[in-house]
């Protein structure tokens, strides 16, 4: 049978992907629905191509566009943010891939796990804000979380067949991004095309900036703790430039596992949407030939004050993970938007951290409250 997938952000980086790993696999896949915020000219490109059921553009003053283009396709055509949360609910729905960037991926992503969808996780911002809520109602409602961030998969793989071991610690890997080894005086001055360069992976702009500055790290370091039930003390990063190790797992017995392969998001892509099957694919192969020597090297902590707060936060719990999310997404549009430096980034997170109320155990609208709060204190510090 047929998996039909939903797609939330379809025409961002990871969305686009995966529309190429379903066009691969016309007889395992078909798409129920299609979002976008802004990109109405893809967005009805891409549904006039895949045929979904239906379409979500979240900017509501581009559905005249895309209705007068859908309609008359029969297919149906919603804006506006509640319709994410009700879009995923429909009943023909699979899985439901979360390539939202930032905190709007939430509420759609309880929407669909209440549903009982299966969801193929692209949006790591879901687990850092409310990973204990999320994992507790994916238990509850008995639905796979795939991971789909390419270390995250990359652990998974490497538990197959590995559940009932006990994990000693995971080790997570960072490419250490465009500004490795350089010290906090050259940091200063950087700009955005700077930090926009990635040098092995291409990503959409908010998560290409996270990566230069280990934002990115810290956010997966709470992700990994949430997907594999760890403890901050078994999660550890290394910095690994050449991107092709992509994560690994120790045992109790010592061993240790790694996935490897070329830097390319369409492998873990469809890795989670075929889970368990591996499908055949075209991609590039990796050739040690090409690459004599993989380094690995320990990341600059004190420079890159980033993954120390993540570390933080992941020690405190309750919302302290949803303030760093929360400042860490006004901070790295001010960047892109010039109107801070790239060290401000930090100050503006440890800030908040410091002033915004800490709730041990928070419920949903605790979260929703610690967001708006953040975002409110971090935007002073800003202007
Ligand atoms: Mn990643």
């Amino acid at each position: 049978m047929k998996r039909n997938i939903a797609i939330l952000g379809s025409t961002g980086s990871i969305g686009t992907q995966a529309l190429e790993v379903i066009e691969a696999h016309p007889d395992l896949f078909g798409v129920e629905v299609l979002t976008a915020q802004n990109n109405a000219g893809l967005l009805i490109e891409q549904a006039a191509r895949f045929k979904p059921n239906a379409v979500v553009i979240t900017n509501e003053s581009l559905y005249d566009q895309v209705f007068s283009a859908l309609d008359p396709l029969d297919i149906k055509v919603y804006c506006g943010e509640k319709s994410l949360a009700s879009v995923v609910e429909n009943e023909n729905i699979h899985m439901v891939l979360t390539a939202l960037v930032g905190y709007v991926g939430l509420i759609p992503t309880i929407h669909a796990i209440k549903a009982k969808k299966h969801i193929a996780l692209a949006n790591k911002e879901t687990l850092v804000v409310a990973g204990e809520l999320i994992t507790r109602l994916a238990e509850e409602n008995q639905v796979n979380i795939l991971p789909v961030d390419s270390e995250h998969s990359a652990i998974f793989q490497c538990l197959v067949g590995e559940f009932h071991n006990p994990i000693e610690k995971i080790i997570l890997t960072a490419s250490g991004g465009p500004f490795r080894g350089k010290d906090t005086d050259f940091l200063k001055s950087v700009k955005k095309e700077q930090a926009l360069k990635h040098p092995n992976w291409e990503m959409g702009a908010k998560i290409t900036i996270d990566s230069a500055s280990l934002m990115n790290k810290g956010l997966e370091v709470i992700e990994a703790k949430w997907l594999f039930g760890l403890t901050p003390d078994q999660i550890e990063v290394i910095v690994h430039p050449q991107s092709i190790v992509h994560s690994l797992v120790q045992f109790e017995d010592g061993s240790l596992k790694a996935q490897m392969g070329l830097p390319d998001m369409k492998l873990p892509i469809q890795y989670a949407l075929g889970f368990p099957d591996r499908l055949k694919s075209d991609f590039p192969r990796f050739d040690f030939i090409h690459y004599p020597s993989l380094t690995f090297e320990k990341p600059d902590i004190a420079t890159f004050r980033n993954l120390g707060f993540a570390f933080e936060a992941l020690k405190a719990g309750g919302n302290m993970a949803c303030v760093v999310n929360a400042a860490n997404e006004i901070a790295v549009d001010a960047f892109l938007k010039d109107k801070v430096g790239f060290l401000t980034m930090s100050e503006v997170i440890e800030k908040c951290m410091n002033k915004i109320n800490f709730v041990q155990n928070p419920t949903l609208e605790d979260y929703i409250e610690t967001d708006r709060q953040t975002r409110a204190f971090a935007l002073e510090q800003i202007i």
